[in-house]
């Protein structure tokens, strides 16, 4: 408990510093971040705060939805959740592994890019590396030979599965940690893991450190990494300790009722960033990244700045992030893992889930069982849109069709400068429904404050559901209902609304 308290000061502290990443394109007109002047009204603000727009690496990362970690190192063998780096590297030997069955299993569930922890704060490398001895290389596992980043590499390239790779910036092993030749050794580890093992789409740094009151001290050279990542793999996001992906604040697998991506920055400097952009680099700004409210109009109103800085909702399919055979009776049931694919990607998340492979190197069975039960009963709800084939009318608004078509990039928006709007669907005859879902079109920005859907019972209106923040995708479940006519009531936006998809569905049928 102590420790997760500690953990936790460590990582708020480190919080107070995040990053914003430069729009890659010199073209690009819409930024993903933006300066407030003291002489902006409110109303420029909210104005202001509408046109920031995801980098392409935050869009593509977004639109993933369920990403999956593999949490898979030397405490695999300990039944430790951090180590302390003196494990001996001769613990690590996991007879059976195999990296497509983790990757496959990944997929059947719906996983869409994956990242393995490639040195957990033991320092332990799961690769090969030049830069320490404690790794692989010194296990008995493949005589030494093995490289298990390369394995869980290929695997994702077979089954087109994004990669990403978890770094830890915390080492308990290396000794040159609290010193400044670490910033060196941790750019020649980097180096390695995004030159030799193909295209890499997300790296992971953490904040946690638990080294206490006595413990060693590092300072993190952040912008020289980060300007590392950004040369050897341009396509790749920063999370958490990084510009492109903001921690959602809890490991719980819920995100907030109002999700902003939109957050205040409060330390945009404008010489940093002229000089960091000509290198395309990231800059850092400072802000609270863990109240529950980080971008409503209160929030935003006296904010130096604002950034597109989107939220990323991890949580364990265990109790512990690596695999305990104790646990095994303590695996999160397809029920809970629908409640939280409910409360983290129904709110503008992206969920992030962890599966511990076990100390044979293959998920187990039961985990694998309740991923794809989990993925049936997703499948149950979603395969089938309610509203298909609605007749639509939206007086103030063009392209309603586009809310249907299944193409994200097609949306309906309002015309002239309607900041709220009503949309009526016929539906194809009666239906009934209990899940409600909704998406901007996140590349025109973050702009729907508050809606409600209502349903016509006996010629009156009478309301289903209502919600704040939509984002790229807003989910909602309540009682059912059962309507042939239905309407979506925008009642305040920050500019145009734009929808880009509208959906009904009744939870557990396909
Ligand atoms: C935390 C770490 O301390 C845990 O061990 C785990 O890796 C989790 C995802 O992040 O900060």
């Amino acid at each position: 408990m102590l420790t997760k308290i500690k953990k936790m000061k460590s990582r708020s502290l480190l919080f107070g510093f995040f990053l914003v990443s430069l729009y890659a394109s010199p073209q690009a007109i819409r930024k993903n971040f933006v300066f407030l002047q003291p002489t902006d009204t409110g109303a420029d603000i909210v104005r202001k705060a509408a046109q920031v727009v995801p980098s392409a690496q935050q869009l593509r990362w977004q639109q993933l939805e369920v990403t999956g970690f593999f949490h898979f190192g030397i405490n695999t063998f300990t039944g430790r959740e951090w180590g302390d780096g003196k494990e001996d590297p001769k613990l690590f030997n996991p007879a059976q592994f195999d990296a497509r069955q983790w990757v496959r299993t990944a997929k059947e569930a719906g996983i869409r890019q994956v990242i393995l922890t490639a040195k957990h704060h033991d320092g332990f490398c799961l690769w090969p590396t030049a830069t320490t001895v404690h790794s692989v290389k010194s296990s008995p596992w493949k005589a030494g030979k093995g490289d298990v980043v390369k394995e869980v590499a290929a695997a994702c390239r077979e089954y087109q599965v994004g990669f990403g790779v978890y770094l830890s910036p915390w080492d308990r092993n290396a000794p040159v940690y609290g010193t400044e030749e670490y910033n060196t050794f941790f750019v020649s580890q980097l180096t390695e893991l995004l030159t030799d093992y193909g295209r890499v789409d997300e790296v992971w740094f953490d904040g946690a450190n638990g080294e206490g009151p006595n413990g060693k001290k590092q300072v993190y050279d952040f912008d020289r990494w980060y300007r590392l990542i950004r040369r050897l793999q341009p396509a790749a996001v920063i999370a958490i300790m990084g510009p492109d992906v903001r921690w959602v604040g809890t490991e719980t697998g819920y995100g907030r009722e109002q999700e902003w991506s939109v957050v205040p920055v409060n330390n945009l400097d404008t010489k940093a960033i002229a000089e960091k952009s000509q290198q395309g680099i990231a800059f850092r700004p400072q802000g609270d990244m863990r109240g529950d409210d980080l971008g409503s109009r209160e929030k935003i109103k006296y904010a130096k700045g604002l950034a597109w800085y989107p939220a990323e909702t991890d949580v364990s399919i265990r109790p512990g992030w690596f695999f305990h055979e104790k646990e095994n009776d303590k695996i999160k049931t397809p029920e809970k893992l629908l409640d939280i694919y409910y409360n983290s990607v129904g709110r503008n998340g992206v969920l992030l889930l962890n599966i511990p492979p076990d100390a044979r190197g293959l998920v187990h069975d039961s985990d694998a069982h309740h991923l794809l039960v989990w993925k049936e009963l997703l499948d149950q709800t979603f395969s089938g849109n309610l509203a298909t084939g609605a007749t639509i009318k939206s007086e103030n608004g063009r392209h309603a069709g586009a809310m249907l078509d299944n193409d994200y990039k097609s949306y309906w928006t309002t015309n002239g400068k309607d900041t709220t709007a009503v949309i009526e669907y016929m539906l194809k005859g009666s239906k009934t429904f209990d899940v409600l879902l909704l998406q901007e079109n996140i590349a025109l920005g973050q702009r729907i404050e508050k809606f409600v859907l209502e349903y016509q019972e006996g010629g009156q209106w009478k309301k289903a559901t209502e919600g704040t923040t939509v984002g790229y995708k807003r989910l909602l479940r309540f009682t059912p209902v059962t309507a042939g006519k239905l309407r979506l009531r925008i009642l305040s936006s920050r500019s145009n609304p734009t929808l880009s998809a509208f959906g009904i569905y009744k939870q557990g049928t396909k």
